[in-house]
Parts: C-alpha cells; structure tokens; sequence
C-alpha cells in the first residue's frame, strides 16, 4: 500500500496541505473533528498511512489499526464521553456511506445513539 496518495483529501490533511480542526495526533494516527457533525462530540480517527477501508487496514497493519482505536478512545476520554459511551463507526464502501476511501472511524458521542442506525 503507497504511504499516501496524491487525489486523497484525507492525505492532504495529514500533510496540512488541507486544513483541519485537529483534536490529538501520534506518530502513526490523527484525530480531527468532522466538518458535517452529527452528535456533539464527532471527531474522525485515521492512520496517517493510506489504507482505503478498515479491512485493508487490518489485513496489512493490525496494530496501525490498533493505534486508531486506541487514539478514538483518548479522544473519547478527553471529549468527555468515556464513560457516557460513544460509537466507533467504520462506513465501508457506498451502500455503508463511505465518501473518503482513506480509512476513518467516526467517533461520535455526546447524544443518546439510536440502534439500529439509519
Ligand atoms: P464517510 O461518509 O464515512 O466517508 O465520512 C466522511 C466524513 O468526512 C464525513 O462525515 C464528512 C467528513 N469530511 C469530508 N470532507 C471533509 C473535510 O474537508 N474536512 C473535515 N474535517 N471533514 C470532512
């Protein structure tokens, strides 16, 4: 898998080429508030690496994949919604909502969650 591609606007952010609210970053893995929030705490995790879906992620790097839990977590912890609960949510493909092929867990807390999701 590249490191990074030059059409992906997830990349350009990691590189600052395109701005973001970013909330916590490692070495590995960034946080950043989405631009379209659907709950008082929704902040988007994603490797800084290029993978297009959680999948591809796991099956290439599992413990990048485990650093992006582990970041959405503190990030949960921080915002205030630890121990409220939150939802860690992975679109995969166009069916799921997916619109950025740059892998992301959507990291949404804050509000009452209804299941099943729409
Ligand atoms: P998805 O539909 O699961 O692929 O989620 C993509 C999310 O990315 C969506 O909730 C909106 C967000 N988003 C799209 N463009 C930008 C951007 O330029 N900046 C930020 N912060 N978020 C973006």
């Amino acid at each position: 898998m590249e490191a990074s591609t030059a059409d992906c606007l997830f990349c350009k952010i990691v590189a600052k080429e395109v701005p973001a609210t970013v909330v916590r970053e490692t070495g590995t893995a960034l946080a950043f508030r989405d631009i379209n929030p659907q709950a008082p705490t929704h902040v988007l995790v994603i490797p800084k690496e290029h993978h297009p879906t959680a999948a591809e992620l796991a099956a290439a790097s599992p413990a990048l994949l485990a650093d992006v839990i582990t970041l959405a977590a503190e990030v949960a912890a921080e915002e205030g919604v630890g121990e409220s609960g939150y939802r860690i949510v992975f679109n995969t493909g166009a069916h799921a909502g997916q619109t950025v092929f740059h892998v992301h867990a959507h990291l949404l807390g804050g509000r009452g969650l209804e299941w099943p999701p729409g």
